[in-house]
């Protein structure tokens, strides 16, 4: 400790200084202790003492079925969760053969004999599925005991982090009563990691994945990162970067991963690959990569037995093809159906599945032309729903741009219904600030989820289409994930919240963002009211926020250029027009907006009939789509009067405001937060302070002069000249290839 302080910065001192001062050591609020954020919401630290002394009489020890690798996941966790939640150590809870009085007790399939409420049990098991659960107090032959029940292994470890959850939020032991499975089967994350350890749009340093010491040296991180995953019920991972390389599909890389599969598979994790089209032509093991060349298909159905030799629970494959350069069977005139088609022919016979990108559009024929990239997966993919095999799965990005701070839903969620689609969502903040800036996405994934499709008359979110309840045909989800090699995992305290965030929203859509994040705060803080109602207040603002200083009103990339940090609404000289942040605000003399309607680019057509209609009419558009969808005049009335330049700018101010609102609720839960994290959150929201300024500065003052008109009165000037924000570069940027 004493060499830790001699080498503290002055700031972590003086906030030190002031917990002592306070006096808070040992209310239970976790002040003290230094975190650095490793254990993320798995802290377990001890509970209140009238808590702890409810719970203790219920831990006599842990009876389980078995032991197979899953079962004793679950009972390792149980016992850590338990040993921290109530101050003692793990070897104080012991493993039990059969249940006695307190004891928790796991039972797959067979109930224990004298079992009080054992009907009910049944009922509930006979509707959770394989990933699913019950856990209740209740009796066995009169001696109460908890308990955890599932049909399979992965259920009951799905159980015991669900339990352990209501623990660590502080629900009373004795009230604890859940039955719960999951909505989807396909719950993965993507890593954009490259065989370098380099993370493509990763803010949190290496790759986890430390590829040249596999697979002979198994970082226990592994077994965490399966931990933390598993708690939320997440079961698969693709390992390497959509932008692939054929090298992962050599003996040598193969072995790799099946190092990782072997420490993830106990957790429910099967591993995915993501695959290079040209992977047989560029190890020069075939002559062309067409996939309709039997030789080619041949290839695979080789490769994907030798995977599946080593990983005999291998997931499949992820692709990304003809997008962005990347190769891919319209090389050879054919089409992403026979691309995907051939590739899940070799994975079928093993179960095994392929997840086929929809992120896919070309340049523009003319630099001038009216093309739209919003519309052009739709005019890909819409022709081919119902071509594709069982096990292809279409992954739809939430948006048809690219991860903007808002984007209207997809339209090829409300397209395909005889396919079954993935969502994907970037948990990664690639155009949100990076690791800088507090942005909680909770309300960005549900806005999406529960977007309405409509199908005929019916109502039918994004959701519901994802689950199946049109045709049938049951998707997933998937997050870019933002993880590193960073102490605690994601670069920043709050990024933590938007893994946490995903995992709970891929297991359940339907959940609340805000109920979310209030979980989120009570384990990474303290289930105390003075901490999780600011904390949660602040993330609840946070994304709307940044949609206001950065792209308030349906405006969409207009981020620095290969980076994305920053603003750079002026860049108009890209090799390609649909890189060039003029081409999607397109703001002149006459206004500012993207027409897609039928004036325009009709993408607005792509949707069903009734969302069409509403989005074709900017009085009926909501106003944070308006000028996604249309090209209107400065002085355009909005809804409450203000003309739509005047209200661009107020959106600007506001969310410079509103993350000084964030600021000062920061301050609030100072005397409840270790000092390390309280001090780290404190500095990322100054600079997320001084970039919210800098965007809404350089947006007025770029928006201004194409507009030509004053600044509404009353408005602070932009501090600095345009030329001067145009002037900046930065170098070595993070994330950027
Ligand atoms: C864009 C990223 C790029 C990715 C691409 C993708 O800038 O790094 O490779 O998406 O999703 O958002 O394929």
């Amino acid at each position: 400790m004493e060499r830790f302080l001699r080498h503290a910065p002055a700031r972590l001192m003086a906030a030190l200084a002031l917990h002592v001062l306070l006096g808070l050591a040992g209310t239970g609020l976790a002040h003290a202790a230094l975190d650095d954020g490793y254990d993320l919401w798995l802290r377990y630290r001890p509970l209140p003492a009238s808590q702890r002394a409810a719970l203790r009489s219920g831990v006599t020890g842990i009876a389980t079925p078995d032991d197979t690798p899953t079962v004793h996941a679950a009972s390792a966790e149980l016992k850590r969760g338990l040993a921290g939640l109530l101050g003692r150590a793990e070897n104080a809870i012991p493993s039990l053969a059969q249940p006695r009085a307190g004891s928790i007790v796991l039972s797959r399939a067979e109930l224990p004999a004298g079992l009080l409420d054992a009907d009910a049990v049944r009922r509930g098991l006979a509707t959770a599925g394989n990933d699913g659960f019950v856990v209740r107090r209740t009796r066995i032959k009169g001696d109460p005991v908890t308990l955890i029940a599932a049909n399979t292994d992965i259920g009951l470890l799905y159980g015991s982090f669900a339990w352990l959850r209501q623990l660590q939020l502080g629900a009373a032991p004795d009230q604890i009563a859940l039955l719960d499975k999951p909505a989807l089967p396909l719950r993965v994350l993507n890593h954009w990691d490259n065989l370098d350890r380099t993370v493509e749009r990763g803010y949190a340093g290496e790759s986890i994945w430390n590829w040249w010491e596999l697979p002979n040296i198994i970082d226990p991180r592994y077994t965490d990162y399966a931990r933390a995953n598993a708690s939320l019920g997440i079961n698969g991972t693709v390992l390497n970067n959509v932008n692939a390389k054929a090298e992962v599909l050599s003996p040598s890389f193969i072995a790799k991963a099946a190092a990782i599969a072997n420490v993830l598979r106990p957790y429910g994790m099967r591993v995915f690959l993501s695959v290079r089209w040209s992977t047989p032509l560029e190890l020069k093991e075939t002559k062309t990569a067409d996939p309709l060349d039997p030789l080619v298909a041949a290839w695979w159905a080789r490769k994907a037995d030798e995977i599946y030799r080593s990983i005999p629970d291998f997931g499949g494959f992820l692709v990304k093809a003809n997008s962005e350069g990347q190769p891919g069977p319209q090389d050879y005139g054919r089409n992403h159906a026979d691309g995907a088609n051939m590739l899940a022919r070799a994975l079928a016979p093993h179960q095994g599945v392929v997840i086929w990108r929809a992120f896919v559009y070309s340049p523009p024929a003319h630099p001038d032309q009216v093309s739209d990239r919003a519309a052009q997966a739709y005019d890909q993919f819409k022709p081919l729903d119902g071509k594709f095999d069982k096990n292809v799965l279409v992954q739809v990005k939430n948006g048809a741009i690219d991860f903007q701070p808002r984007e209207p839903a997809h339209p090829l969620f409300g397209a395909m219904p005889d396919t079954p689609l993935m969502m994907e969502f970037q948990v990664t903040k690639e155009y949100l600030g990076f690791a800088t800036h507090l942005v909680y996405l909770g309300p960005l994934f549900q806005e999406t989820l529960r977007f309405d499709t409509r199908a005929g008359n019916q109502s039918m979110t994004v959701a519901r289409v994802l689950e199946g309840a049109q045709d049938g045909h049951v998707g997933g989800i998937a997050g870019v994930a933002n993880i590193g090699s960073s102490r605690n995992w994601t670069g920043s305290t709050f990024d933590q919240a938007n893994w946490y965030a995903f995992g709970r929203l891929a297991w359940n859509p339907d959940l609340d963002s805000r109920a979310v994040a209030r979980e989120w705060a009570a384990q990474t803080f303290a289930p105390d009211a003075r901490v999780v109602d600011p904390v949660v207040d602040m993330m609840m603002r946070s994304r709307e926020a940044a949609v206001d200083y950065m792209t308030p009103l349906g405006l969409h990339h207009i981020m620095g250029t290969g980076h994305h940090h920053g603003p750079a609404p002026w860049v108009d000289d890209l090799g390609r027009a649909d890189w060039n942040p003029v081409y999607y605000h397109r703001a002149g003399k006459d206004g500012i907006g993207f027409d897609r309607t039928a004036t325009g680019s009709n993408a607005v057509a792509q949707y069903a009939p009734e969302v069409a209609r509403r989005f074709a009419d900017p009085a009926t558009t909501p106003p944070e789509f308006l000028l996604w969808f249309h090209h209107l005049p400065w002085d355009y009335r909005m809804p409450d009067g203000r003309t739509l330049w005047t209200d661009l700018v107020n959106h600007y101010d506001h969310g410079v405001a509103e993350v000084e609102a964030m600021q000062a609720e920061w301050q609030r839960v100072r005397p409840f937060v270790d000092a390390r994290r309280f001090d780290d959150v404190a500095q990322r929201l100054a600079q997320q302070r001084r970039e919210a300024q800098w965007w809404r500065d350089a947006c007025i003052a770029y928006f201004q002069h194409r507009a030509g008109l004053p600044l509404p009165a009353g408005v602070r000037p932009p501090a600095q000249s345009l030329d001067d924000y145009r002037k900046l570069t930065f170098p070595f940027a993070p994330g950027h290839g």
